[in-house]
C-alpha cells in the first residue's frame, strides 16, 4: 500500500492586493496552511508529499517562504517522506531564475510538466510510476513512456487550466492515459481551485483537491488537502480539512430593521473571527443605511467583512415617504425619481449607487430621517 497525500494551488506569498489591510497576515496563514499539511503528511505516515502545480505565487517567491517551504520539506524527508512538486503557470519552470531552477529543493523530486516525464521511484519495494502530463487549452499531452504497462502502480500529476471546464475534461482524463486504461491507477489534479473528484464506475481515477486555503470568494467553506491510498485493489481517497480562514458569502435581508442598531446587531451575530464574510443586503429598507459605517461598526466581530447594498431604494416606500419632506433630501428624491422614469433599466442601477452615496453622506448613524 502506498499513502500519498496531495495538495496543489498554495500560491504561498500571494500579494492580495483586493485585501490590503490583511495581507500581511494572509500570507502569514498560508505559510501556517502549509505547515499543517506538512504535519497531515507526517501524522498520516505518507510516502510522498505531492503539489500538482502552484505551490507559489510566482516563480521567484522570497526569501522568507522559500525558506519555510526548505524547512517544511527538511521536516517531511527526515521522516522519509519524499516532497514531489510539479510546478504550475503561476510558478511556471520555465521563466529564467525560476525558484526551481536555484538547487534550493535538491531533494524534494521537481517534475517538469514540459519534458512529459515519467519517473519511477521505489517505496518499500513497490514501484511508483510518477507520469507528468501538460495540460494546455484543450489538449492534455502525456509522457509517451514504456513504463505504461510496467507493473507496479500508476500516478499522473496533472495541473489544469484554470479556465477549464471540469465537465469537458472528464472523459479525457482517463482515455488519454494508456496506463490508467492498462493498470489503473490514480490522477492528481491542480489548477481548479475547488475541490473536485472523478470517478468512473464508483471508482475514484483522479482529484483535484483545490486550494487549501482560500484566495478569493471564488474559493469559499473548507478547503482540504487529500490522502490517497493505493495497493492492489481500488484507490481510496479521504478529504482533510486544511485551511485557516473561510471564505463565506451570505445575504442579509434588512426589512425587519427599524434602525443601523438592528442592522448591526443582525450582521454581526454573523461574525467569526476567522472568516473572511461578504454580506450582500436585501429586502426592502426601511432607512438609508451606510454601509461605511456598518463595516466599521460590525468589523471587529469578522477577520474581514464587504458590504454590498443591493436594497433597491428608487421603487423603496421609504422613498415614496422621505419625497414627501420639505428638506433638501425631499428635493434630491423627487428629481431622481423623474429622472429615473424615463432611464432605461439597466442605467436605474447607476442613478441608485448615486443617491444612496449622497444619502449615505447625509445621514448620521442611526438618525432621523
Ligand atoms: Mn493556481
Amino acid at each position: 500500500m502506498i499513502r500519498i497525500l496531495h495538495t496543489a494551488d498554495l500560491h504561498l506569498g500571494s500579494v492580495f492586493s483586493e485585501l490590503p489591510g490583511q495581507a500581511a497576515s494572509r500570507c502569514a496563514d498560508q505559510l501556517a496552511t502549509f505547515e499543517r499539511i506538512v504535519a497531515l503528511a507526517v501524522s498520516n505516515q505518507v510516502h510522498l508529499l505531492l503539489v500538482a502545480g502552484d505551490l507559489f505565487a510566482s516563480p521567484w517567491p522570497t526569501k522568507e517562504v522559500v525558506a519555510c517551504v526548505r524547512a517544511g520539506f527538511k521536516r517531511l524527508l527526515a521522516k522519509g517522506i519524499l516532497p514531489v512538486i510539479l510546478p504550475g503557470r503561476s510558478d511556471t519552470l520555465r521563466t529564467a531564475d525560476s525558484v526551481y531552477g536555484r538547487g534550493v529543493f535538491e531533494n524534494a523530486l521537481v517534475l517538469d510538466p514540459h519534458r512529459l516525464e515519467c519517473v519511477t521511484l521505489d517505496i518499500g519495494g513497490q514501484a511508483l510510476h510518477l507520469h507528468a502530463g501538460l495540460a494546455e487549452g484543450d489538449s492534455i499531452a502525456w509522457p509517451a513512456s514504456d513504463k505504461d504497462e510496467a507493473e507496479g502502480l500508476h500516478v499522473g500529476l496533472l495541473h489544469l487550466p484554470a479556465t477549464a471546464a471540469p465537465e469537458g475534461y472528464a472523459d479525457r482524463l482517463s482515455e488519454a492515459t494508456p496506463w490508467q486504461s492498462v493498470r489503473g491507477g490514480y490522477l492528481v489534479l491542480g489548477g481548479l481551485h475547488n475541490y473536485r473528484e472523478w470517478r468512473e464506475d464508483g471508482r475514484i481515477v483522479g482529484c483535484c483537491s483545490g486550494s487549501p486555503e482560500g484566495l478569493n470568494f471564488a474559493e469559499q467553506g473548507v478547503r482540504y488537502c487529500v490522502l490517497c491510498c493505493l495497493g492492489s485493489g481500488q484507490p481510496s481517497i479521504k478529504k482533510l480539512p486544511v485551511n485557516k480562514r473561510f471564505f463565506e458569502e451570505k445575504s442579509l435581508d434588512v426589512s425587519v430593521c427599524r434602525s443601523t442598531q438592528d442592522v448591526l446587531e443582525m450582521l454581526r451575530s454573523l461574525g467569526s473571527p476567522d472568516v473572511l464574510m461578504r454580506v450582500t443586503l436585501t429586502g426592502e429598507p426601511n432607512l438609508v443605511l451606510n454601509t461605511q459605517i456598518l463595516r466599521q461598526q460590525a468589523a471587529d466581530a469578522f477577520y474581514y467583512l464587504e458590504i454590498d447594498d443591493q436594497t433597491p431604494l428608487l421603487d423603496s416606500s421609504l422613498f415614496k415617504k422621505l419625497a414627501h419632506s420639505n428638506k433638501l433630501s425631499g428635493l434630491l428624491i423627487r428629481k431622481a425619481q423623474a429622472r429615473a422614469a424615463c432611464l432605461p433599466v439597466s442605467e436605474r442601477h447607476l442613478l441608485e449607487a448615486a443617491m444612496r452615496d449622497i444619502l449615505e453622506r447625509c445621514q448620521p448613524l442611526g438618525g432621523d430621517q
